[in-house]
């Protein structure tokens, strides 16, 4: 086998961002671009040689083609196995589980998550490391740092590989194995989840429908929910993968999941519905004519989880990102564990994680998870609340009322300003970020301002420091207005506004989201100018 070494040129734009480098799949294509950062990454890192790495992504188009590179430069480059998906496919929480079941050395995924794929979609690609989470940003900003000075990449001359028939293979001194993507994950959930009771529910008069939106989790709801519990062929919809998605954008919320939601608030609805999104990480409960918010679905799964068989004997604390509400931290306050508050992104729990500071964690953003792997993990997050329906026999719509009488009801909503222009909107938080060091004391109206700052975290484990994670202004009674610039897009820029108010009184508990956060919302527009800045008199999407 032969081993090329190619001299490239280095791209000035291959900084990754929450999660990972996106990019639509136009860049990848360009010659060397994703060779380039893939030998960036190995450039990056100390030891792998020999070692093993897993390999796999949400099947969007392009994803067979950069996997067979990535092969012929892992080889190059000394690897000493990989371990890769059936068709290339590894969802995201099923990557994190596999890197840490066969302890290898890290892992490459290929996802751009929720953002719409093929040939004029996006790209991307994230690399994990031994824990099975996020690389931190010490490890994605010395990635960075090469891919901004590379010279050359190693690649091997090898033929390209089956990826469709489980076997064990070699490329030069590199052995390649392509394994089954989805059964060592379905058995992490059989371990972690009342597999007996759940079936016995799906076996009632129970009906749920999961919308895998032609995305990564189609062959592992249908493993799941249809073989091991048994549910109704036809439960899983939308389960095959697509290059495109079938056309879909592959994000669970209201607005995108829309088919599902049709469903959910239509005539004689199924008790509990729930899709996850292009790499399987996030999640979207329904119940009949009812949705979760993502904070609410946090707080709930804190406060049942001694009901889960994997959780019972209790959880050690529990962290969101800032931007979630704070539903979890009055259920945290209830259990007297920590509750911890984090930058934006998945990466920033790890080491909370792995030094058992928290059992489970999420994000506004239709993220849960545990530490059963080192990802937000979406079909976690559905058997967790199935397990909490079949213990308590009650609907979805009373577990959560119930939660909001025993707590408050945490009124919660994001507006978000997509593909506005970019140098506009850094201008809008620009300004903010001049503005917060004042404002303590103004007063809106009824509202004043108890504290507010550019959001700035401080790692309790290694005392790492990430600045400027977004704008918070919070308010005396409790309520919280959240301002940040997204770092997944790949078209401009999108602004997110966050809203959150709180409501002790049961009796309001029932009022429409959006009306009772009409004051803050209000507010957000006097106070940064959203029209102005943006151009735009509404937001694009509302969560
Ligand atoms: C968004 C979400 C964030 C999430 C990230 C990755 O990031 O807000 O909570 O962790 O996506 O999720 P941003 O920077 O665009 O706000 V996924 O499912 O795209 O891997
Ligand atoms: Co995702």
């Amino acid at each position: 086998m032969n081993i090329r070494t190619v001299s490239t040129t280095p791209f000035s734009d291959q900084k990754p961002g929450t999660s990972g480098l996106r990019k639509s799949v136009s860049v990848f294509q360009q010659p060397h671009y994703l060779e380039n950062f893939v030998q960036s990454i190995f450039d990056s890192l100390e030891g792998y040689q020999g070692q093993t790495i897993v390999l796999g992504g949400d099947g969007r188009y392009y994803n067979r083609q950069a996997i067979q590179i990535i092969l012929k430069i892992a080889s190059a480059n000394g690897v000493g196995r990989v371990l890769v998906g059936q068709g290339g496919i590894m969802s995201t929480p099923a990557a994190s589980c596999i890197i840490r079941q066969y302890q290898a050395f890290g892992g490459i995924i290929l996802s751009a998550s929720h953002n719409p794929g093929g040939p004029d979609g996006d790209f991307g690609i994230k690399y994990n490391v031994t824990n099975g989470g996020p690389a931190p940003e010490k490890v994605t900003e010395a990635i960075y740092a090469r891919s901004k000075v590379i010279d050359s990449y190693k690649i091997s001359d090898s033929p390209d590989v089956n990826l469709d028939k489980l076997s064990v293979l070699r490329m030069g001194e590199m052995a390649i194995e392509v394994i089954d993507p989805v059964e060592p994950y379905a058995r992490l959930m059989e371990s972690l989840f009342d597999f007996d009771s759940i079936r016995q529910l799906l076996q009632s008069d129970f009906r749920i429908c999961m919308d895998s939106l032609h995305a990564v989790t189609g062959p592992y709801a249908k493993n799941i929910f249809e073989k091991r519990l048994g549910a109704a062929s036809g439960t899983v919809t939308n389960g095959k993968p697509l290059e495109d998605f079938g056309g879909g954008h592959p994000d669970p919320n209201l607005v995108y999941a829309h088919d599902l939601v049709e469903v959910m608030f239509g005539d004689n609805a199924p008790d509990f519905g729930a899709a996850s999104d292009g790499d399987g990480d996030r999640n979207m409960i329904l119940g009949r004519n009812f949705f979760v918010t993502p904070s609410d679905s946090l707080a709930v799964l804190t406060a049942n989880a001694h009901l889960v068989p994997g959780y019972k004997d209790g959880i050690s604390g529990v962290a969101r990102s800032m931007p979630t509400s704070a539903a979890a931290d009055r259920v945290a306050a209830k259990l007297g564990i920590d509750c911890y508050e984090t930058p934006t992104g998945w990466k920033f729990f790890g080491n909370l994680l792995d030094a058992d500071k928290v059992t489970l964690c999420g994000e506004e953003s239709f993220g849960t998870g545990s530490n059963h792997v080192r990802e937000k993990d979406g079909l976690w997050a559905v058997l967790f609340w199935l397990n909490i329906l079949a213990a308590t026999g009650k609907s979805v719509e009373d577990i959560v009322k119930e939660h909001w009488a025993t707590y408050g009801r945490n009124f919660y909503s994001r507006h978000d300003y997509e593909e506005v222009d970019k140098a506009k909107a850094t201008e809008l938080m620009e300004r903010l970020r001049g503005m917060v060091g004042t404002m303590k004391g103004q007063k809106f109206g009824e509202y004043e301002v108890e504290y507010a700052d550019d959001f700035s975290y401080t790692d309790p484990i290694d005392s790492s420091v990430s600045q400027k994670q977004g704008i918070r202004i919070r308010f005396t009674d409790g309520s919280r207005i959240v301002f940040r610039l997204s770092g997944t897009g790949t078209k401009g820029a999108t602004l997110r506004v966050y809203l959150e108010s709180y409501e002790p009184d049961a009796s309001k508990h029932d009022l429409d989201t959006q009306l009772a956060l009409k004051p803050l919302i209000t507010m957000a527009e006097e106070i940064a100018l959203i029209r102005q800045y943006t151009e735009r008199e509404e937001p694009t999407v509302i969560t």
